[in-house]
């Protein structure tokens, strides 16, 4: 999996103000310091941030004893993402789904179903030419594109 709009970000911005004094004489080219010290008179954390990456999980469950194969759109999809893409393709002996620039597969031989159910937002369901399985699409609401090609 190669995620390249996924990141991850830590740490934070920070902004300091700080005195410093000293106290000491200069006798022609030799500095003699009786006290030094530097003081952060304000240092304050302005954003701390952790985040955490997006991370879709599974970009779909296959179930074994009904051989059904259900994408994670909509109200299965952990991210809450309205307007999603999916793609289901045969690649050798697997069914390889990909979404969110990313891609999982799953061996094409006990998938009997496709299913989803792609729930709020525009979405778009692309199952390419060369997959057996049945498939069973709902675009939910919103203006979709569901293509079967298989
Ligand atoms: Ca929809």
């Amino acid at each position: 999996m190669g995620p390249n709009y996924l990141f991850e970000l830590n740490g934070s911005v920070s902004v300091g103000l700080s005195a410093f004094i000293w106290a000491g004489i200069d006798v022609y080219l030799t500095r003699i310091t009786f006290y030094r010290k530097q003081f952060d008179i304000f240092n304050a954390i302005l954003v701390d941030f952790n985040y955490d990456p997006l991370d879709p999980g599974e970009l779909a469950t296959f179930d074994d004893t009904t051989g059904t194969l259900r994408l994670k759109m909509g109200e299965d999809s952990p991210l809450g993402v309205p307007n999603e893409t999916f793609t289901v393709k045969q690649k050798g002996e697997n069914l390889v789904v990909s979404a969110y620039g990313m891609s999982q597969e799953f061996a094409a031989a006990g998938i009997t179903k496709i299913t989803a159910d792609a729930g709020e937002g525009n979405d778009t369901v692309i199952i390419r030419q060369g997959v057996t399985a049945a498939v069973e699409l709902h675009g939910g609401a919103g203006d979709d594109t569901l293509q079967v090609y298989g």
